[in-house]
């Protein structure tokens, strides 16, 4: 590694000058306030300290346009100098009022910000640089199924992780695969993976399924679907329990399922009121509970919700995600949820979005067990049980040979 000093008035100037002698990829390791010059230690100017390093084997890189061949990392790189430059902590930007204190914290916020952003940019050009090296071993159909994926939001881990098992076979089969090739075995693949949580369904012993998740997911309106499909269909006797007396609304919406399917209804208002409402709905075969949409991001809310599904009966519970949420937003609220032992997810909304990869990754990443998926807002027909080989199907459609 080469280290190297600078003394400047401003960080940016350094950057200019690291730039220019050490080459694109070096780091700024540590910058400083420092004193210089004077006399008898009065008529000190301030400077700045800037320590830089590259890696040797790189060192002294001529600053030559060619280095970075991807124009994006260029105009990221001018980028940063730019606002380096504009918010370079000179006297003349200073207001005048600002007293030297808050100056100096000023300043130092301002050069923090900037180092963060000169880190992040290298981090970034890194990862592109690693990319780059993988998409160069990669075939044209390879490529494409990874602009596939990556449009599809399958996680970078997996989708790096599939690539990688299709090239091993390429290798052990000793040619390279054409484009249906590819696709065949990346949904081989896919399948291998998603099989084990495949097929779950709602237990057939859970004599209480209670329904959480997120705000206007569809919990309420799925509750109304599998209602109607084990009603009518199944001819099982069904009772519905909600607690979901936050909106008023709320209860006459689930109240109106409930006279259509002929259904016995029961409202609680807390966890006192589950034994008489179990009592009530005893003759029933089958009893759904809804529960009130909150921001289960909020932990707090996750454990409100948990203490109303406490019952000594064979119970399940499932966590009902719209495909329409963001997918940080699913993985934190299934974070959550699956700390409090929930292990099945019903997928809804399917119909509002071409982009399927986050059911990838909920069921990947936290082991969770996909039951159904709603595709609609028809009562009873837009619900089908979750199939592996659909789903993989759905996930590869667009591009798929
Ligand atoms: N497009 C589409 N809309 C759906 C689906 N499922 C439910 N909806 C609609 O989503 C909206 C909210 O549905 P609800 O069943 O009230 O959702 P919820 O989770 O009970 O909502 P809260 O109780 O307020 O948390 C309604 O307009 C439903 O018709 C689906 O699979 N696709
Ligand atoms: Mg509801």
């Amino acid at each position: 590694m080469r280290v190297k000093r600078y003394v400047v008035n401003a960080l940016p100037e350094a950057v200019t000058m690291i730039r220019s002698e050490l080459g694109k990829d070096a780091v700024i390791l540590n910058t400083k306030e420092i004193k210089v010059g004077g006399f008898m230690g009065m008529f000190r100017k301030k400077k700045m300290e800037v320590i830089a390093a590259i890696e040797s084997n790189q060192a002294n890189p001529p600053a030559s346009p060619q280095r970075l061949s991807n124009p994006q990392v260029e105009a990221a790189v001018e980028q940063i100098l730019k606002t380096a430059q504009r918010s370079a902590p000179t006297a003349v930007m200073e207001p005048p009022t600002t007293s030297p204190v808050e100056k100096q914290n000023h300043s130092s916020e301002r050069e923090q910000h900037i180092i963060d952003e000169i880190r992040d940019l290298r981090e970034y050009m890194v990862k592109l640089s690693k990319q780059n090296t993988q998409t160069a071993a990669m075939s044209e159909h390879l490529i494409k199924l990874n602009e596939h994926l990556i449009e599809q939001e399958m996680e970078t881990q997996w989708i790096e992780r599939l690539l990688q098992a299709i090239m091993d076979k390429q290798t052990e089969e000793g040619s390279e695969f054409g484009r249906e090739q590819v696709w065949e075995h990346a949904a081989k693949q896919l399948e291998e993976w998603l099989q084990p949580y495949g097929g779950s369904g709602i237990s057939s012993q859970a004599r209480v399924v209670h329904f959480v998740g997120p705000t206007g997911v569809g919990k309420t309106t799925t509750i109304a679907k599998l209602a109607a499909e084990q009603t009518i269909k199944h001819g099982k006797k069904v009772g519905f329990i909600t607690s979901d007396t936050y909106r008023i609304a709320a209860v006459d919406q689930l109240r109106t399922y409930a006279n259509i399917l002929n259904v016995p209804l029961e409202v609680v208002f807390s966890q006192m009121d589950l034994p008489r409402a179990f009592k009530q709905l005893e003759e029933r075969e089958l009893i759904y509970m809804d529960t009130a949409g909150r921001n289960f991001r909020s932990e707090l809310h996750v454990s409100e919700v948990n203490s109303l599904l406490q019952t000594t009966e064979p119970s399940e519970t499932i966590l009902v995600l719209s495909m329409t949420g963001k997918t940080r937003d699913m993985a934190a609220v299934a974070d959550h949820f699956c700390k409090y032992g929930v292990q099945k997810v019903l997928f809804t909304k399917l119909d509002e979005t071409s982009v399927y990869g986050a059911i990838f990754n909920l069921i990947m990443n936290f082991e969770l067990l996909p039951t159904y998926m709603a595709s609609g807002q028809t009562v009873p027909d837009d619900i089908e049980k979750f199939q592996v080989d659909s789903y993989i199907r759905q996930l590869l459609r667009s591009n798929a040979p």
